[in-house]
């Protein structure tokens, strides 16, 4: 039985037994329970032959491997069959989607390995008559500017910048940490937008907050991953010796772990350094470590909301063809060694007693 024909039921269970079941009909989903209704208009795939893919760019990290397991629980809500795929360069893209269509699915998801993909992966969405959305990375077309028509689901990212350089600034603060010989590390990945947005809005509020222009230094990554980032920071701690504390920031955890394993290179620790990342979940294992290190906090994001909300809205769209809103955006919540056990259990990230 099919989502809507449930509905149809429910309503006809609804006016028929209207005081008794007004409660209960939330949860009547019994297929002999209830006459079966025909959908108006075009009849939708069944629950069951729904599939809906969910392609990654890094499937390798736990950020990805949260939302996977999340759309995994939409799958096992709504019963339908999720196919994740992993793919890491234009090419496999393209592969993954004609694959979907070869498998049957009607839509997927996407966090694409490069935003400028765009116009190629709707092409080939539309080849196929699969319906999309992308996750994380919103796609960049061929003149520069983002492409609103493809629905998306991201992170505020400036906001969530400003709120790291925010966060750095009050802990330097707290530490009494004299500004004369304390400088920014702040690892970019320039050629992804919500990357720079992340990394711009953590350099302007620190500077907002007084620290100034020219202790601020820039590690461009070549590849946004942890090797990316210690080689980033590798070279430019050769270039400037002369820092002997360091606030490091970065678009996301991996960017700053790598940095942190950069410095701890050169003998700076958790004494010297405070680094904040962006996901809060590839950190975990950092918190995890008996002794601090330098990486100090991360802005936990809402993998959840990213996985679990992405597959749903395909779902309904596919469905019920309830079109998912064209843009949203999540927040996050600082975490640190002291409170990142209670905010993940609260968030459904951590089991209890682990
Ligand atoms: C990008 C980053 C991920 C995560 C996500 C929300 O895709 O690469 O690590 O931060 O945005």
């Amino acid at each position: 039985m099919t989502f809507s024909t449930k509905l149809g039921a429910r309503l006809i269970l609804v006016s028929a037994l209207l005081a008794l079941v007004i409660g209960g009909c939330a949860k009547s989903d019994s297929p002999s329970e209830a006459p079966t209704v025909k959908p108006a208009g075009q009849k939708p795939p069944a629950s069951t032959e729904v599939k809906i893919g969910f392609v990654v760019k890094q499937p390798e990290e736990p950020w990805f491997q949260n939302e996977w397991k999340f759309a995994q629980q939409a799958a096992d809500q709504y019963d339908f069959e999720l196919i994740k795929i992993g793919a890491t360069d234009g090419e496999k893209v393209l592969t993954a989607i004609d694959s979907l269509a070869a498998n049957g699915a009607q839509g997927f998801v996407i966090c694409t390995p490069d935003v400028r993909l765009g116009p190629g992966i709707v092409a080939k969405a539309a080849s196929h008559g699969l319906k999309l959305m992308s996750v994380d990375d919103q796609f960049v077309g061929s003149d520069g500017e983002f492409m609103p028509d493809v629905h998306h689901l991201g992170i505020s990212a400036s906001k969530i910048g400003q709120n790291v350089g925010k966060y750095l600034y009050d802990e330097m603060q707290e530490r009494n940490w004299p500004r004369d010989g304390t400088a920014v590390c702040a690892v970019t990945f320039e050629e992804l937008d919500t990357a720079k947005e992340r990394t711009d809005g953590a350099i302007e509020a620190l500077i907002e907050a007084g620290f100034s222009r020219d202790s601020i230094y820039t590690a461009p990554q070549k590849t946004s991953d942890v090797p990316g980032a210690i080689d980033a920071v590798s070279a430019l701690l050769t270039q400037h010796p002369e820092p002997v504390r360091w606030l490091v920031l970065g678009m996301n955890d991996n960017a700053v772990l790598g940095a942190i394993r950069a410095m701890e290179n050169r003998q700076f620790d958790h004494e010297t350094t405070i680094g904040i990342g962006i996901n809060g979940t590839d950190c975990i294992v950092e918190f995890d470590k008996e002794q601090p290190t330098g990486f100090w906090g991360s802005i936990l994001l809402e993998p959840k909301r990213h996985g679990f909300d992405t597959a749903e809205m395909m779902y309904k769209w596919i469905t019920q063809d309830v079109e998912p809103p064209k843009d949203t955006r999540t927040a996050g919540t600082l975490i640190t060694r002291e409170n990142y056990k209670q905010v993940l259990q609260e968030q459904g990230l951590l089991e209890a007693g682990d």
